[in-house]
């Protein structure tokens, strides 16, 4: 089978082609065919509109991660590479046909951001075996270094730490909190998880009451919430959430229980999306760790620069702050995700 991939190379090569045979008498180049042409790379390398890529996307959970799907096809778009975007709802195993059939399809480069951290050995040595650079996009796999290119995504573990530098200030060093951790064994969770409490071992008193799954959703954030209302209730001094969006789901089930959330309990989470800045606004959520997700263009630059032969460092850590609501008013209209 003939995969778009393969079309557009060998269309492109089609057009090389003519070009030189119709360059053959300089002088008959018409001004279309001198500009196509001039935007051939005289050194061989690669440009973006050259480049086939295919992006295996975690799901559509949260705000955070339409962020990230827009900013992907946006500066694809932008670029003039051809994207091939899968979005794999949630489930490893729709990831790794997806990395399968870009396989088949000998694209350029294959962007993945890894659901969760395991199982990723046997398709990624398939992508290797092959000749497919694999960037890790946002994500972490945990695989041998030799198995992908780059890593191209925040520190998840000093969000934690982040959060918990804030909470340790928001409970003055004593209290008793609860977590909303995200989904079980990717990468954001594990170390989000391990950064909050790496700072946390020097506050013996901040008890961590109850640690459950939220999946990184609205939902399961409110859902998970009553349970630990019904169970806790007026124990419960703090939350600390893994995103804004679990957050926000709980922020509906600590109103409907009766609490003032942001007052009565703390809230720290993680990502800075606009909805945790409005909540901060309205006083119900204490503050928000960035978390960016607008990795487009990055990843295609990168893509190009593996594509080319260049090196490339092993891991890409993004920029990232801590909003407050002191100045969230101020802030919001500039957030774009
Ligand atoms: O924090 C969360 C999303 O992998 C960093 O995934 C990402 C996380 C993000 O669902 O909102």
């Amino acid at each position: 089978m003939i995969g778009r991939a393969m079309i557009k190379k060998i269309s492109h090569t089609a057009i090389v082609l003519s070009l030189l045979i119709l360059a053959l008498p300089a002088c008959a180049l018409g001004p279309a065919q001198e500009a196509e042409l001039a935007t051939l790379p005289a050194d061989g390398k690669k440009t973006y509109s050259d480049l086939v890529v295919g992006f295996s996307q975690v799901g559509a959970e949260s705000e955070w991660r339409t962020g990230n799907t827009q900013s992907i096809k946006e500066a694809a778009e932008a670029l003039g590479i051809e994207l091939i975007f899968a979005d794999a709802q949630q489930k490893p195993g729709n990831q790794i046909k997806a990395i399968r059939t870009f396989i088949a399809q000998q694209v350029d480069v294959i962007g993945v951001s890894p659901l969760v951290e395991t199982g990723w050995e046997s398709v990624f040595q398939e992508a290797k075996d092959a000749g497919i650079p694999i960037i890790l996009v946002d994500r972490r796999a945990s695989v041998p270094e030799d198995l992908y290119t780059a890593h191209l995504g925040s520190d998840f573990i000093e969000e934690g730490r982040r959060a918990a530098r804030v909470m340790v200030n928001l409970l003055d060093g004593k209290g008793s909190l609860v977590e909303l951790a995200g989904t079980p064994d990717s990468a954001p969770a594990n170390d989000r998880y391990k950064g909050f409490r790496e700072i946390l071992k020097d506050y013996p008193e901040i008890k961590i009451i109850a640690s459950e799954n939220g999946d990184f959703t609205r939902a399961m954030g409110k859902e998970v919430m009553q349970e630990l209302l019904e169970q806790y209730g007026d124990q419960i001094d703090a939350l600390y959430s893994h995103n804004d969006d679990m957050a926000i789901g709980a922020i509906r089930a600590i109103e409907e229980y009766g609490l003032k959330p942001g007052d009565d309990i703390k809230i720290v989470s993680i990502d800075a999306i606009r909805d945790a800045f409005q909540a901060m606004i309205d006083g119900k959520l204490n503050a928000t760790v960035e978390c960016n997700p607008l990795l487009g263009p990055q990843f295609f630059d990168l893509a190009l620069k593996v594509v080319n032969g260049e090196q490339v460092p092993k891991w890409i850590p993004s920029l990232e702050s801590v909003y407050f609501p002191e100045n969230a008013k101020e802030v919001l209209p500039s957030r774009r995700y």
